[in-house]
């Protein structure tokens, strides 16, 4: 996987990229980033690349010129025209199905903005995809850019030891991970749970997949109506609405789970 990245903070990206797993990679050669500086191709040749909205309000929008001269020459660099990604509020909220999607390219551009955004113009000739990473503003494309090559990274074969890859399954089967505990099995007086310390492997399973199920419940609902639940799965949540257990359900979440149980 080649990512390519044009900003006007190089520096960000680098330093964000060449850390911890996804710089693991870069060294290995498992993936490669080259990010584009777009003041470098400044049309006036003092490194301004931004100016006023028409229309007038507040801030300032980077202009098309530079951007589109900066594409070119990654384009010519590159020998292709690939998938280009425009970081952006007003983009496709990014989520796990395309991260998987886009992880199938072979080369992939991505294109920060700044200030108020970029001119229009360049984005109806450049872009062939608009993403958001969620329903909250920042002040520019370089970090969402650095979720997205993060979360793509990942997917890319090799790019996580065996041990690492386990963590996959966090959001598998649309369920939450399940609570992890490790050493010592006291901790300022609170017990890791006594099922865990057991060595029964099945009863471990199934406290896991309760506790995930639970989870998701209480703080992800909505995806609990994806998720196929077998004979066991219902038992527990049965058990929940008739609260069975020490867990207290909220009036909220038996009245979603008595809905739930009805499919
Ligand atoms: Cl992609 N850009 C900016 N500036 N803010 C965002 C975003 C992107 N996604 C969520 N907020």
């Amino acid at each position: 996987m080649n990512f390519y990245v044009m900003t006007l903070f190089p520096e960000m990206i680098e330093n964000g990229m060449h850390t911890s797993i996804t710089g693991r990679a870069i060294a290995k050669g498992l993936l490669s980033l080259e990010t584009v500086n777009i003041r470098a191709y400044s049309e006036t040749g003092n490194g301004r690349i931004d100016d006023y909205p028409y229309g007038g309000g507040a801030g300032m929008v980077m202009q098309a010129e530079p951007v589109c001269r900066a594409y070119e020459g990654l384009v010519e660099k590159i020998g292709s025209r690939p998938r280009l990604v425009y970081l952006t509020p007003q983009g496709r909220v990014f989520d796990q199905r395309m991260a998987e999607e886009l992880a199938q390219e072979e080369n992939l551009i991505f294109l920060c903005g700044h200030y108020e955004g970029i001119d229009e113009r360049v984005l109806e000739e450049i872009a062939t995809d608009f993403v958001s990473i969620g329903d909250y503003v920042l002040t520019g494309g370089e970090l969402p850019a650095m979720v997205m090559m993060d979360s793509i990274s990942r997917m890319v074969p090799g790019v996580l030891s065996n041990q690492e890859s386990g963590q996959f399954e966090s959001f598998q089967g649309n369920l939450l991970e399940y609570p992890q505990y490790s050493r010592p099995a006291v901790w300022r007086g609170k017990e890791v749970p006594p099922v865990l310390l057991s060595g029964h492997h099945g009863n471990v399973d199934r406290w896991r997949r309760d506790q995930s199920i639970l989870r998701t419940l209480k703080s992800r609902p909505e995806l609990l109506l994806e998720v196929a639940f077998d004979k066991k799965d219902r038992k527990f949540l049965r058990a929940l609405l008739a609260d069975e257990g020490d867990e207290r359900l909220t009036e909220e979440q038996k009245s979603f789970l008595t809905k739930l149980l009805a499919f």
